[in-house]
């Protein structure tokens, strides 16, 4: 019983440790244009442990029409090990969110709604 005390606690502890949404004061904005022509910029280069602020902004509907539809609008998604997640940003809406950028490297962000059918794809580099 005491053991499963210690095994949820050390699990609770990893999942604060690696959330990388923060509500720290941002070091420095990064704005982001998104349509059917992919992202704008598509490539973003920032500092280990900087908090960036994004910036979304949907310039289409994306895949559907229909402003109702589930898929309607654009995602701004950063792959894990950041697992950031903007979803359902509609054309002309701009979306915050910020990031701690504690994980070094090559990582990829995206939109799961329509990367199959347009470039809504980006490369951001950690250094
Ligand atoms: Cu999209």
């Amino acid at each position: 019983m005491r053991f499963l005390k210690i095994f949820y606690l050390i699990g609770l502890l990893l999942i604060i440790l690696s959330c990388t949404k923060t509500e720290e004061k941002p070091d420095l904005v990064v704005d982001i244009k998104v349509s059917k022509n992919g992202y704008e910029p598509n490539v973003i280069t920032v500092e280990r442990n900087k908090v960036v602020l994004f910036r979304i902004t949907a310039v289409d509907e994306g895949i559907e029409q229909e402003p109702n539809s589930k898929y309607y609008g654009h995602c701004f998604y950063i792959l894990p090990p950041y697992d950031v997640m903007v979803e359902n940003i509609k054309n002309g809406e701009t979306r915050e969110v910020k990031v701690k950028m504690i994980y070094p490297g090559h990582h990829i962000f995206t939109c799961p709604y329509c990367v199959d059918f347009f470039p809504t794809k980006g490369d951001i580099y950690v250094k």
